[in-house]
């Protein structure tokens, strides 16, 4: 084994995983692995599951397969019954069959990668301690060991911030694939990261594929959702501006004491954050 390809954080964005195939197909790694997050805010997430299925690459348990898992069957609480949710809600109940679901939910929290005389790899959606724990630029060396310190392997790779990063602090090697389907670095194209041998070493490559984010969009137009929940339309400005902004939008609404699912607070919030920087949310973390 003298390279691997991995990547996260899809999210339901058929036109950027296939770009990534593609990319990989050029890249030729001996083996690709996804660290999670393959499901949910895009409106594709069935299409990239059957995809990322069809190529029989190991996948890793991230926090939005846990979502979606959340919203399986009837049982779905009373607030999770509004339009808000709706993108999360018809993932678990009209997008995924049942054998997709019991594929979510038999997916490892962690993959390990052994290659002879060379460092052993952990991958994992988070951090060592959670799912939803992101390796992160903004982390000091002490925050980074106390998120990875658990790992014997000196090669820990993590997802979910959506911003490829990588910090070699003790005796670790930390790194972040950055995002596929959604990347929050302010960089719209497909991002993954691909490792390969180099002198008993690995050596890092942070890919960036531009692709056509039209055919998502006419996606996310098809599914009907973005009219009845600003969730939607809140992941949708997400891929248009590669920046992270859910948090800061519940946040936005909550001060002005505006409706959380109202289409007039949306345009407000465009509006507001029209031309910010990537950086305006750089320590919601959590995703
Ligand atoms: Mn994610």
């Amino acid at each position: 084994m003298t390279r691997i390809a991995v990547m996260a954080d899809i999210h339901g964005n058929l036109p950027a995983l296939q770009a990534v195939v593609e990319d990989v197909r050029q890249v030729a790694p001996d083996q690709v692995i996804v660290a999670g997050d393959v499901v949910n805010r895009g409106p594709q997430s069935k299409e990239c599951l059957d995809l990322v299925r069809a190529m029989g690459w190991p996948v890793v348990f991230g926090n939005h397969e846990e979502y979606v898992l959340k919203f399986e069957g009837d049982s779905t609480p009373e607030e999770w019954r509004g339009d808000w949710w709706l993108p999360t809600r018809s993932v678990a109940q009209d997008e995924l069959t049942a054998d997709d679901l019991a594929y979510l939910k038999a997916l490892p929290l962690h993959y390990v990668v052994d290659a002879p005389d060379l460092p052993g790899i952990r991958i994992v959606h988070g951090s060592l301690r959670a799912i939803n724990d992101g390796l992160g630029f903004w982390m000091s060396d002490a925050e980074l060991i106390a998120a990875v310190g658990e790992s014997p392997e000196p090669v820990v790779i993590g997802a979910h911030t959506h911003r490829p990063f990588n910090r070699r602090v003790g005796r670790w090697w930390v790194l972040n694939t950055g995002a596929v389907g959604v990347p929050f670095n302010g960089n719209p194209a497909a991002q993954y990261l691909v490792l390969t041998a180099d002198g008993g070493d690995w050596r890092a490559d942070f890919r960036a594929v531009p692709y056509d984010r039209a055919p998502v969009y006419a996606a996310w137009e098809r599914t009907g959702h973005l009219e009845r929940s600003m969730a939607a339309q809140v992941f949708k400005y997400e891929v248009e501006t590669a920046t992270f902004h859910l948090m800061a939008y519940i946040e936005f609404c909550e001060v002005r004491g505006l409706p959380l699912n109202a289409m007039t607070s949306f345009v407000k919030y465009r509006e507001a954050s029209a031309g910010t920087t990537p950086g305006r949310s750089l320590h919601f973390a959590a995703s």
